[in-house]
């Protein structure tokens, strides 16, 4: 059988999402790795971004189409057949790729990383971000309006929950990551719960969330 490669990065959210996803479908893979913006990345993707897959003699990158070939080819599981679910998985994956990732991850965490980088203080970095952070507040309060539970679009697990998962477990293990749970209950519940399962345990090491804890 022809190899399957993904190249990606541990520390990338959408790279995690593939990674826990052919886990889940027991759909063998070698991760090549790559960071953003380097040559490799730039073999495979116009733009340099991460994660692009590699099979036969076809380059698939942008997640979305990821998804669609991995469907296509190797297991469609995880995209519900009845109409209705379908459409919140594909909701629940646009709000994460535009909302949550404008507003929380370049709005929140990107700009806390820099501020930590640069050596201020947690009273200066709070200060900085309390206008981006009740955005983000706003944004994540809606998202918890989607959440059905026990999975994010209900009672099956789907892409929905392979998208959302990465970003949020980093967000969680910053310092705002408290006010984040707060301001979104029932995603916080599915948050815990869905930390305990066997791809988000495989592919935790070398995330933000493993390499902040690691430095606490
Ligand atoms: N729209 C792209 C987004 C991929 C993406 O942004 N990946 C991140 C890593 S998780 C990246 O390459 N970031 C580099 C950058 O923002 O320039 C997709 O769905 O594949």
């Amino acid at each position: 059988m022809t190899q399957l490669t993904l190249v990606g990065a541990p520390f990338s959210t959408f790279s995690r999402t593939m990674r826990m996803a052919l886990q889940h479908l027991n759909v063998d893979y070698k991760l090549e790795q790559a960071m953003p913006h380097t040559e490799l990345a730039y073999k495979y993707n116009p733009f340099g971004r991460i994660p692009s897959l590699l099979h036969n003699d076809r380059v698939v990158f942008e997640t979305a189409a990821i998804r669609d070939y991995i469907d296509t080819v190797f297991n469609s599981a995880l995209t519900p057949k009845d109409l209705d679910t379908r459409l919140k998985v594909d909701q629940m994956i646009s709000v994460l790729s535009d909302y949550i990732f404008h507003h929380i991850v370049f709005g929140v965490a990107k700009p806390r990383e820099q501020y930590e980088k640069e050596g201020k203080n947690e009273g200066e970095i709070s200060q900085l971000l309390e206008k981006k952070l009740k955005i983000a507040g706003k944004i994540i309060a809606s998202v918890d309006k989607m959440v059905e539970g026990p999975f994010l679009c209900g009672d099956s697990l789907t892409w929905a929950d392979f998208f959302v998962y990465p970003a949020m477990a980093d967000l969680y293990s910053l310092p705002e990551g408290k006010y984040m749970a707060k301001k979104a209950p029932k995603l916080f519940v599915w948050y815990t719960m869905f930390e305990k399962r066997q791809e988000a345990i495989a592919t935790f090491p070398n995330t933000v969330a493993d390499i902040r804890k690691a430095s606490l």
